[in-house]
């Protein structure tokens, strides 16, 4: 007999249909207190927002909105997803004006504090600016989002920055997902520069490169290699190299670490047609260089705006951003086929044994 029957109280509705004998709980009407006691306020519970309460929170620019708005879009539960893509839909004819631009490093290349440095320059000049992260590894890592809050305090309390750190956890096509939705709520919001910050591991910097307009990776002065670790790949997909740390005792090195990379980029294919991918300078400690470096990629925008290039790369981005997404669905709703969850491990050991042809074993799976 199952537990609930004979429980005077209604079945509350997360209770399984199936629930057997072993489902032991239901919900008791809680006891009214008796005589005085101390009146708490109530904590409000929060609001749920309509679809038209996000989308007119986020043109509203209304800084909490913004962040619940990102909140939905992170979340993977089913009804929110739904609502996310109906919010995205609203705001997508009000997003596109923003400087995109992604910015990478080695961890420890000083990408937070460049990014503190650029971010609060923007704001002086009357800029509003987004920094969005990008960090699959961030639910292992845990302190990370701790500390690159603190090494942007600065621009936390700027009213024209917004700072968002990584969704935790998940895959790096899950996060890749979330911050490219990310970046149109910002733009939505009228934020016109947006920043997106990524440490240069393993596939990040494809991720964060194949959605922004301006890629600017962040190197410092090594001992000897100047590559360190960075390479040849991630250099010609950089629209700009800045060598940070160029201070103190630093300085001498970093310039000819910028020398070196100038002869390196020489021979390498640059990412954007008529566009010289320049070696700067900077310390993002003192903020010596950051304007200089603000000033060449308005250089840029002007360029991409002006051959085209600019509108081009989006249209591929979005393009190859579906591909990847129906490629990512496909291969979900594969592998959780009740069909070939059954048959997989049969056809696994087949292959394994060498007693069916792999691909023979792959195209009865797909049905093919
Ligand atoms: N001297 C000097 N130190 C710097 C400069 N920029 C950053 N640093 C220091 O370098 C260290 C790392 O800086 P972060 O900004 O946290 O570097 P990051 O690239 O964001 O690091 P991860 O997020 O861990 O990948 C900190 O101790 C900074 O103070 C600079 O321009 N000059
Ligand atoms: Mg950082």
């Amino acid at each position: 007999m199952a537990l609930h029957d004979g429980c005077p109280q209604p079945r509350p509705d997360w209770v399984p249909d199936d629930a057997g004998g072993g489902f032991a709980t239901w919900v008791m009407e809680g006891a009214r207190p008796s005589g005085t006691v101390l009146a708490r306020p109530a904590v409000p519970r929060r609001r749920t927002l309509s679809t038209a309460d996000y989308v007119q929170g986020v043109l509203a620019r209304d800084a909490t909105i913004l962040a619940r708005a990102i909140t939905l879009i992170e979340s993977n539960a089913p009804a929110h997803q739904a609502q996310a893509q109906q919010v995205l839909a609203g705001l997508l004819p009000h997003t596109g004006q923003a400087h995109r631009i992604g910015i990478t490093g080695i961890p420890g290349a000083g990408k937070s504090t460049f990014i503190e440095a650029l971010g609060c320059h923007l704001t002086k000049i009357g800029r509003r600016v987004a920094v969005l992260a990008i960090d699959p590894s961030s639910s292992v890592t845990g302190g990370s989002i701790l500390a690159d809050k603190i090494r942007m305090e600065k621009l936390c309390r700027e009213r024209n920055a917004f700072i968002r750190p990584s969704p935790s956890g998940g895959s790096l096509g899950g996060v890749a997902r979330k911050t490219r939705e990310a970046i149109l709520v910002c733009e939505a919001a009228g934020y016109d520069v947006v920043i997106v910050e990524t440490v240069g591991v393993g596939q990040n910097e494809v991720a964060v490169r194949s959605m922004v307009d301006f890629f600017l990776v962040l190197m410092i002065p090594g001992a000897g290699d100047e590559m360190q670790g960075i390479k040849k790949g991630v250099i010609e997909l950089a629209d700009a190299i800045v060598i940070n740390k160029a201070d103190g005792d630093n300085r001498a090195r970093a310039t000819a670490a910028q020398a070196e990379m100038r002869r390196v980029l020489h021979y390498l294919h640059h990412m954007t047609e008529g566009w010289e991918t320049p070696a700067l300078l900077a310390s993002a400690l003192t903020g010596e260089g950051v304007p200089e470096i603000w000033q060449m990629s308005e250089e840029y925008f002007t360029h991409a705006r002006a051959v085209g290039s600019l509108t081009e790369r989006r249209r591929t981005q979005a393009v190859q951003w579906m591909h990847a997404l129906i490629a990512e669905s496909l291969r979900t709703r594969f592998y959780a086929s009740a069909e070939v969850k059954a048959r997989l491990p049969a056809l696994e050991a087949a292959v394994a044994e060498g007693r069916t042809p792999v691909l023979a074993a792959a195209l009865e799976l797909l049905g093919g």
